[in-house]
C-alpha cells in the first residue's frame, strides 16, 4: 500500500531528520556510563568515542521501523536505541586500530586510540560493547516494573526484548558483523586474489549490513510485528545495508573529506577491494539507487505510517557522508 508522500521539499525532511537525529542523541547520551571510580580512563575513552559525533542512522531507522510497525513507550526501546549505537562505535574504535585500519581521524576528531593510546583504544571498544548488552538488558526492568499493564502482557514484552537481544547479539557477532570483518581481514591478507561479486557481498552483507538489519528488525519485534513482518523488514533492511556500503565505497573516491570528517582515498590507498573496484562508479550508483527503492517498496506494503522512514531510505542513495 502507497502512502501519501509527505515530504513534498527537501527542507521539510531536513527539518525532521535534524529532529530525529536530536532525540536519539539524547537517547544514546542518557544511557552513557559515569566517568567515575578506579576505572574512570575507560569510560572516559568510551564516552570520547560515542560522543565525538555520528550521524545515529541506526538508531534512527530503529525508531522509525518501531513507529511504522505501531511501538509504544520509550524505555525499552530507548535502551536498544543506546545499544546499537555503542555497537555500532565500538566496531569503528577496533576498525581505527593500528592493527586494523590504522586510521587517526574519524567522525572529525582524533580516533579514540590515537587519543588515549592503542591498549586503551581495545578496552573502551570492548567496554563499548559489553556495556551495550547491560544497557539492552534494562529493557527488561522497565517490562516487569510497568504499571497498569497485564502480566500477560508484560510477559509478552518481556519474549519480545528477549527476541530483539538475540538479533542484536547474532547480528553483531560470528554470523554478523564480526565474521564479515574476519572474512575482509583473511581477504586483504589473501592480496594475491581479487574477490567476486560473490565475496564481496558477503563481506558487505556481514560487515555492514548485519547491524543495520538489527537496528530495523529490533525495531519491529520490539513494536510486536509478526514472523512475515519482520522476515521482511530483513530483506528491507539488507538492501538499505549493501546500498550504504557501496554509496560509503563511492564517497571514498569522490566525497569531500570535510563532510565526511575522515579521510577519503583510503580505499585505493590500502588497495582494498571494492564495489566500486568491481563495478565501476556508474554501475555502482545504479546499484545503489536500485536497492533503495526496493527497499522503499516494501516498506509501502506495511500499513502504518513510514513517510518518513521511506524518505529516509531514498535519501541515503545521495548522501555526501
Ligand atoms: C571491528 C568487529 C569490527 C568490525 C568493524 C564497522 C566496521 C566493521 C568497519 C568500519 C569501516 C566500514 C567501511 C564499515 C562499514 C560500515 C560503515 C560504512 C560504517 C560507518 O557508518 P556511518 O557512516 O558512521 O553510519 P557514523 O560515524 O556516521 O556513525
Amino acid at each position: 500500500m502507497t502512502e501519501e508522500k509527505k515530504f513534498d521539499r527537501k527542507e521539510e525532511f531536513d527539518r525532521e531528520l535534524e529532529r530525529v537525529t536530536a532525540m536519539a542523541e539524547q537517547v544514546v547520551r542518557s544511557h552513557l556510563p559515569k566517568a567515575q571510580g578506579e576505572q574512570a580512563k575507560v569510560v572516559e575513552a568510551m564516552n570520547y568515542s560515542v560522543t565525538a559525533g555520528g550521524k545515529r542512522l541506526r538508531p534512527v531507522l530503529m525508531w522509525e521501523t518501531f513507529r511504522m510497525c505501531g511501538g509504544r513507550g520509550e524505555e525499552v526501546i530507548g535502551c536498544f536505541m543506546a545499544a546499537i549505537e555503542m555497537i555500532h562505535t565500538y566496531s569503528l574504535v577496533h576498525d581505527d586500530l593500528p592493527a586494523m585500519d590504522n586510521d587517526r581521524y574519524r567522525r572529525g576528531a582524533e580516533t579514540t586510540w590515537y587519543k588515549y593510546g592503542d591498549a586503551m583504544g581495545i578496552l573502551a571498544g570492548d567496554g563499548l560493547l559489553n556495556y551495550a548488552f547491560e544497557t539492552a538488558l534494562k529493557a527488561l526492568e522497565y517490562c516487569v516494573e510497568k504499571e497498569d499493564t497485564t502480566d500477560r502482557e508484560k510477559l509478552l514484552q518481556v519474549g519480545r526484548v528477549q527476541q530483539a537481544l538475540s538479533v542484536l547479539a547474532k547480528k553483531a557477532g560470528i554470523h554478523g558483523m564480526i565474521g564479515g570483518q574476519a572474512v575482509d581481514i583473511a581477504q586483504e591478507e589473501n592480496s594475491g586474489r581479487t574477490p567476486g561479486e560473490e565475496q564481496l557481498l558477503f563481506i558487505h552483507e556481514h560487515k555492514t549490513a548485519a547491524l543495520i538489519q538489527a537496528a530495523m528488525m529490533s525495531g519491529a519485534i520490539l513494536a510486536g510485528a509478526s514472523r512475515e513482518q519482520t522476515g521482511k523488514i530483513e530483506k528491507c533492511a539488507y538492501n538499505v545495508g549493501i546500498a550504504f556500503q557501496i554509496q560509503d565505497d563511492i564517497l571514498d573516491v569522490v566525497g569531500d573529506s570535510r563532510e565526511l570528517g575522515k579521510a577519503t582515498g583510503s580505499d585505493a590507498e590500502n588497495h582494498k577491494h571494492t564495489y566500486v573496484g568491481l563495478k565501476g562508479l556508474e554501475r555502482a550508483r545504479e546499484d545503489v539507487e536500485t536497492l533503495s527503492r526496493e527497499a522503499a517498496a516494501i516498506l509501502d506494503d506495511f500499513p502504518g505510517e513510514h513517510a518518513f522512514l521511506r524518505e529516509l531510505v531514498l535519501h541515503l542513495i545521495y548522501r555526501r557522508k
